[in-house]
């Protein structure tokens, strides 16, 4: 007689590891800059020309620290249109079609908390911190 792999239990796993991440997607809050420092993701870059990619209806990396004068592209990797539009009206995007791209330059120091227009939940962060 052999043995069955016990594909129940990997079920429950498996849906518990989603059910985590999905946790980690809504928990996930923009930082508003902590005592004058940069709160960045771990993987954006901290300088140069920093891409964010638009994949399944989210900003990635959601909230992103740069240089003052530093260019900042959205790349719709997605399959649906989304824009890049600043809550405080810094920047608009057009409605960017799949594969599209949008930049913007980020001259002022701030927290510049931006979503997409069509899908509000979409949400994101331009921290650029002062200079010490
Ligand atoms: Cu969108």
């Amino acid at each position: 007689m052999t043995l069955r792999p016990t594909v129940p239990f990997l079920s429950v796993i498996l849906a518990a590891a989603a059910l985590a991440g999905l946790g980690a997607c809504f928990s996930e809050r923009v930082q508003a800059p902590a005592g004058g420092q940069c709160v960045a993701a771990p993987d954006s870059t901290p300088q140069g020309s920093p891409i964010i990619h638009i994949v399944d209806f989210s900003f990635q990396p959601a909230s992103i620290c740069v240089d003052a004068g530093s260019t900042v592209t959205w790349v719709n990797d997605d399959a649906q249109a989304h824009t890049s539009t600043a809550d405080q009206g810094a920047w608009d995007s057009p409605l960017l079609s799949p594969g599209n791209s949008f930049t913007s330059t980020f001259d002022q120091v701030g927290t510049f908390a931006y979503h997409c227009t069509p899908h509000p939940f979409m949400q994101g962060a331009v921290v650029v911190p002062a200079t010490p």
